[in-house]
């Protein structure tokens, strides 16, 4: 046996010392210490030995099994490292093109509205969606005890704080930090403790905008709104003005448009009237101006407000708020 070894050795060193390639050097390996290499079965076969000689022709074994792996390895290090043969590359083959992400249809929508606005002359503003009792209602002529609190089922952090339910708030926190003329708009999340269907989520994004200077009209007001819709949905959208009540505006409107997915026939989308209802404004109430230290008597404003959860739903059809906020990417990858 210890003949046999002397043999393996050398026969190894001379096949490693000669092997030019890493492809050789694993051939070798496998030959001598793989599963069914002839080291491995020697090895296997010493339990067969007289007890006598067995720890010494045990040692034997493993020096050499040692001996071979260094072999292996200093070969392994001297060999330049493996090049691609020329044949390998395959220059005809179509390129693989990289995983690229998009951005989220409410991103998308966003950014459209603040570059129309932009365009017009309004600033972006940005404000917390942990409010206070006093930012997100008192200030906006909603008193504890006023009836439009009970419209707005909010969730409540503590006494005094709670998740905003508008975005109103960042509005008043301008307004309190600087003087007229403020011509802003107001992005964000907001939350309402609501039933979840596919038409109303407990949390979805809403942008406001505001107008306070000397001598601001709702005729300007008009203009802004139709400049904006014509240039979200596209030009010639029919709209149309209703009286409403908001308790921080007076007078109030909400704003129609011809539904763009039907064309004014009627369908399930405007519930067969031809019209769909995207947004929310008026002229800021005298209240709301006292609150942040503006005189009412020398100034007005106009202010409004939408839901961008709800025009990116029409502007792309899609039928069912959850997907925006599910991240299933079979949704998602479509943008
Ligand atoms: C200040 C004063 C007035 C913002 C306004 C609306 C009307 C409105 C809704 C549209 C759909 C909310 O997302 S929605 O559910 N908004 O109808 N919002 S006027 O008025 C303000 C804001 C700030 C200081």
């Amino acid at each position: 046996m210890k003949a046999e070894l002397e043999r393996i050795i050398k026969e190894a060193l001379k096949r490693i010392e000669r092997a030019q390639t890493l492809q050789e050097i694993e051939r070798i390996r496998l030959d001598l210490l793989g599963r069914k290499g002839r080291l491995t079965q020697l090895l296997r076969g010493l339990k067969d030995l007289p007890v006598a000689i067995r720890p010494e022709v045990g040692s034997a074994a493993n020096r050499a099994k040692a001996q071979i792996e260094a072999a292996l390895k200093g070969r392994t290090e001297s060999l330049p490292p493996p090049q691609e043969r020329k044949e390998d590359l395959d220059i005809t083959l179509p390129g693989r093109k990289p995983w690229e992400g998009s951005l989220h249809p409410l991103t998308l929508t966003l950014q459209r509205i603040i570059e129309i606005f932009y365009g017009m002359g309004f600033e972006l503003a940005e404000g917390p969606e942990v409010e206070t009792d006093y930012y997100n209602f008192e200030a906006l002529n909603m008193p504890p005890d006023h009836p439009a609190r009970d419209m707005q089922d909010t969730y409540y952090l503590g006494k005094d704080l709670l998740l905003r339910t508008q975005t109103s708030p960042v509005q008043i926190r301008v307004m309190e930090r600087s003087k007229p003329p403020v011509r802003i708009i107001a992005p964000g999340r907001v939350y309402r403790h609501e039933a979840i269907n596919a038409r109303s989520f407990t949390v979805f994004y809403q942008f406001e905008g505001l107008y306070v200077d000397q001598g601001v009209t709702f005729g300007q007001l008009k203009g802004v709104l139709t400049g904006f819709i014509e240039e979200f949905f596209g030009k010639g959208i029919p709209l149309r003005f209703r009286p409403s009540f908001f308790p921080f505006t007076e007078p109030s409107a909400e704003v129609d448009i011809r539904c763009v997915i039907c064309g004014g026939k009627g369908c399930s989308v405007c519930k067969q009237r031809g019209w769909l209802e995207i947004l929310g404004a008026g002229m800021v109430d005298p209240a709301v101006f006292q609150a942040v230290g503006y005189d009412p008597e020398k100034f007005s404003g106009y202010a409004f407000g939408l839901g961008i959860d709800r025009i990116a739903m029409l502007k792309w059809g899609i039928d069912d708020i959850r997907l925006f906020y599910e991240n299933d990417i079979r949704f998602l990858s479509q943008f």
